[in-house]
C-alpha cells in the first residue's frame, strides 16, 4: 500500500513533544482531537515486544482535557455519563462512557475528579467540549468549560515502575491503579496517574508546566537507558490483544454502551440524572441487537483502514470487522467486530474478504487475553 505524508498546519496541532519525537524517529502519525498522535516508531511488532519487556515514553498529548469547574460542574459531568459518580473521590480516575439522549456513545474518556468543583475529562477522539458547552448553555449551568494546556506523557511497560521510582521516589510505587496524586520534579508539581492505554502497567503524567515537563521528558530518557527505554506510542497490537477499545474505530455514536460491553459502567438504579437513561432502560428490557466481540482468523497479515463486512456461511452479512492486527501471541490475526444477534456467540463462524481472499474466522470473547 502506498503511503502519503501528512500536511501539517495550525489546525492539525503539534504537541510540545513533537520536535523531540521527530528527532527520535517517529515514522507515522494519526490525528487525534485535531492533534498529531504518533502511530509508529518503525516496526509495530518490534515496538510491541519492547513494550511488553521494557519501558516506553509516549507523546499522548492528543488525549486532551476538557476542564469543567464551578458550582454545577458535578451536575454537568454526571449528566454526560451513565456511570454513577455520586460517590466519586478526589484523586481518582473513572472510565466513563459519555452518552447522548439516544444513549449513543459520544466518547469514552477517563474522568479525573480533581475536586468536587473541578473535573478533567481526558477525552478520546471527539469534540466533547462542544457537547459540554451546549449542555451547559441549555441547562443554564454555572460552569466554566475550557481546554487547559495539559499535555500527557505516558510512561508504559513493566520497567516503568523502576524508572519512575528513580525520578520521583518510593511514594510513586505506592500509587494504586487509577489513582492520581501530585509529585515533585525539581520544584515543579506534576499530576501523575497510574493508568495508560496499555495493559503492561505504567503512569500518565499530565504536564501543565511544560518547561518542567520537557526537562522531565529528557531526564526520563537519560535515566531510562539502564531500563532499555525507547520512545513509543499506543501500540495497535498490544491494545487489541488487551481489549482496550478505541473510539471511532471499535465503537462510535451509532453504538450504545451495552453493545460495547460497558455494562459495569452503567448505573441505571442509582438516583442520578444522565442523558439516555430512559433509553438505556428500554434497551436493557428489550435486549441489545448487536454486540462487540473478538474474532480470530488463521492468517498472518491484515491492514485495516475501514471496516470489512463479515458474513455467515450462507453469505448473509452478520456484522463488521472494525479493528484488526496480526497477533504474535496467538500466531494469527485477531480483531474487534460488531456482530448482530444471534451471531455474536463464541465459535460462530464468520467469513471475510481479506487480502483478496475469502477467509474463515471464529467469534471469541473480549478481551482476548
Ligand atoms: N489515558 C488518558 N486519557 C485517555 C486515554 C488514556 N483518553 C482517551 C482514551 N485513552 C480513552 N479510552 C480508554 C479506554 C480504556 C482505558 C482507558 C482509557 C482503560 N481501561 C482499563 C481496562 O479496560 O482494563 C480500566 C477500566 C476500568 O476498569 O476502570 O484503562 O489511556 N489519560
Amino acid at each position: 500500500m502506498k503511503n502519503f505524508s501528512i500536511a501539517k498546519s495550525r489546525r492539525l496541532r503539534a504537541t510540545p513533544y513533537t520536535s523531540r519525537i521527530e528527532k527520535q524517529g517517529v515514522t507515522a502519525y494519526t490525528v487525534y482531537n485535531h492533534m498529531l498522535l504518533p502511530a509508529a516508531f518503525g516496526s509495530l511488532e518490534e515496538s510491541y515486544h519492547h513494550l511488553k519487556k521494557n519501558v516506553q515514553i509516549w507523546d499522548v498529548a492528543g488525549e486532551r482535557q476538557v476542564e469543567i469547574s464551578g458550582k454545577d460542574s458535578s451536575k454537568l459531568v454526571q449528566l454526560m455519563t451513565c456511570r454513577d459518580l455520586s460517590k466519586s473521590k478526589d484523586g481518582r480516575c473513572y472510565y466513563c462512557p459519555i452518552l447522548d439522549d439516544e444513549a449513543g456513545i459520544i466518547n469514552d474518556p477517563i474522568v479525573l475528579r480533581i475536586n468536587e468543583n473541578k473535573w478533567w475529562i481526558s477525552i478520546a477522539d471527539s469534540d466533547v467540549i462542544l457537547f459540554a458547552k451546549g449542555l451547559a448553555i441549555g441547562n443554564k449551568f454555572e460552569v466554566k468549560i475550557l481546554e487547559p494546556n495539559v499535555d500527557i506523557m505516558a510512561v508504559q511497560g513493566p520497567k516503568s515502575f523502576g524508572l519512575m521510582e528513580k525520578v520521583f521516589g518510593k511514594k510513586i510505587t505506592e500509587l494504586k491503579f487509577f489513582d492520581f496524586d501530585y509529585f515533585d520534579f525539581e520544584g515543579a508539581k506534576h499530576l501523575i496517574a497510574k493508568s495508560g492505554w496499555s495493559k503492561q502497567g505504567g503512569y500518565e503524567i499530565y504536564v501543565e508546566n511544560i518547561e518542567s515537563g520537557l526537562k522531565l521528558y529528557d531526564r526520563l530518557f537519560e535515566i531510562g537507558k539502564e531500563f532499555y527505554i525507547r520512545p513509543g506510542c499506543p501500540n495497535l497490537i498490544e491494545r487489541i490483544e488487551s481489549g482496550l477499545l478505541s473510539y471511532g474505530n471499535d465503537m462510535d455514536n451509532g453504538d450504545n454502551p451495552f453493545e460495547c460491553g460497558f455494562d459495569k459502567f452503567i448505573n441505571l438504579d442509582a438516583d442520578i440524572n444522565f442523558l439516555g437513561k430512559e433509553k438505556l432502560k428500554k434497551i436493557k428490557a428489550e435486549g441489545i441487537k448487536k454486540k462487540l466481540v473478538g474474532v480470530k482468523f488463521d492468517i498472518k497479515e491484515i491492514s485495516l483502514s475501514k471496516s470489512i463486512d463479515l458474513k455467515d456461511e450462507s453469505s448473509n452479512i452478520i456484522g463488521e470487522l472494525r479493528s484488526a492486527c496480526y497477533s504474535p501471541h496467538f500466531g494469527k490475526v485477531i480483531g474487534i467486530a460488531m456482530i448482530k444477534k444471534p451471531y455474536c456467540e463464541v465459535s460462530q463462524i464468520v467469513k471475510a474478504e481479506i487480502n483478496n481472499n475469502i477467509c474463515t474466522g471464529n467469534v471469541c470473547d473480549l478481551p482476548f487475553i
